[in-house]
């Protein structure tokens, strides 16, 4: 299987390449990191190491162990090879993506970016871990050996330079054909080098992985499929919670039920928010208050209410029970969810010129330098 399917753009001279990356701002909804354009902005990257095991077949592990190196954006920096982690000959890495599902798009356009800190890609063998949902839609067939991932194939790097720099690109659509533009979900990548290929010894073992992100994708709980969460999510929700539906697509914590422990996931994590942030502005204060009061909907129990009018407990009513709730959440003047505050994405067209021309001069410093 050739995963690169954009390959016939690798032998582009240097003005196509400039030329692609100078139109990059232009394309609406996307954010370019590197010159590689995501839908998801920063939440388009893996947020959490599962799982790290360089021993995996056996070793030797690299010399450097720091896998949250490839955790968060894109960012290979010029001459700065140390964001990234290798993972060890047959070595074996799980990435988990909590913000942002993989999805297929319908085309063969590519969804999954694996990127490498510099030259081509090692062989690896992929694995992707489907949701509940597309578990149960897909079959368990796909899960060769049991482990809840979707074994999908052995992409073996190619020496190229394209638009997307050095990376494993996957079409979701190519592995599953067929489905409706964002009718899949896989919420984390298995990648386990292949010890048949490449060295075996030296400091950078195995493939160094640099990134991984989707391309293409949808926030966890974007349930009308508008590339955002809103509280129209959150009232869909609520009413799938309210009728105990328990189809799969609205369980976002993936225990086959729909309930108010998928209500907390969409709260705390989608919307990174408290119960009581009725405007969905990030914190819970006095400005909420006025706006669900001014509803009218308090203690009317044939007023039906959504969540920016008072309902937050999902049962479709402005009751005690929702302040309750609130209150118990914590968040009460607590200033922001949202811990920090992320600088912009690398999108100015000259720093991407810059981050090319090492590559153009220096395109196999790597095995110069490690091994
Ligand atoms: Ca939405
Ligand atoms: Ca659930
Ligand atoms: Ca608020
Ligand atoms: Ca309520």
């Amino acid at each position: 299987m050739n995963s690169l399917s954009c390959s016939g753009l690798s032998r582009r001279p240097l003005h196509v390449l400039l030329a692609l990356f100078l139109q990059s701002s232009a394309v609406l909804g996307q954010t370019y990191f590197n010159g590689v354009p995501f839908f998801g902005g920063d939440a388009s990257f893996a947020d959490e190491i599962i799982s790290f095991d360089p021993l995996f077949s056996g070793g030797p592990a690299p010399f450097r162990i720091s896998p949250e190196d490839v955790l968060g954006r894109l960012d290979r920096t010029p001459f700065l090879f140390t964001a990234y982690q290798a993972l060890g000959h047959g070595g074996a890495i799980e990435l988990g993506f909590n913000d942002y599902y993989l999805t297929n798009d319908g085309t063969d356009a590519v969804e999954l970016y694996i990127g490498e800190v510099q030259g081509s890609p090692e062989a690896v063998y992929i694995s992707l871990r489907p949701t509940a949902a597309t578990r149960s839609q897909l079959g368990d067939e796909f899960d060769l050996n049991g482990d809840t991932y979707f074994e999908v194939g052995r992409y073996a790097g190619e020496s190229y330079l394209d638009v997307y720099g050095y990376a494993i690109v996957l079409d979701v659509d190519d592995l599953f054909p067929g489905y409706a533009n964002q009718s899949l979900f896989f919420d984390a990548v298995q990648i386990i080098d292949d010890p048949q290929q490449g060295s075996s010894a030296g400091d950078t073992v195995g493939m160094d992985l640099e990134s991984v992100g989707v391309i293409y994708g949808q926030f966890r709980g974007d349930f009308n499929k508008d590339q955002k969460v809103t509280v129209a999510d959150v009232t869909l929700l609520a009413a799938a919670i309210r009728r105990a539906n328990h189809r799969l697509q609205y369980d976002l914590d993936n225990d086959g039920l729909v309930n108010g422990s998928d209500m907390d996931v969409m709260i705390h994590s989608s919307l990174q928010t408290y119960y009581g942030d009725a405007n969905l502005d990030g914190e819970f204060n006095s400005q909420d208050f006025v706006v669900v009061f001014a509803a009218g909907k308090y203690e009317n129990p044939t007023a039906s209410a959504r969540w920016d009018t008072g309902d937050w407990n999902s049962d479709g009513v402005f009751s005690t029970t929702d302040l309750v709730l609130a209150f118990q959440d914590g968040g009460y003047e607590a200033g922001p969810r949202r811990a920090a505050i992320v600088p912009e994405p690398i999108t100015n067209p000259l720093f991407a010129i810059l981050a090319l021309l090492p590559l153009v001069l220096f395109g196999n410093v790597r095995r110069k330098v490690g091994r």
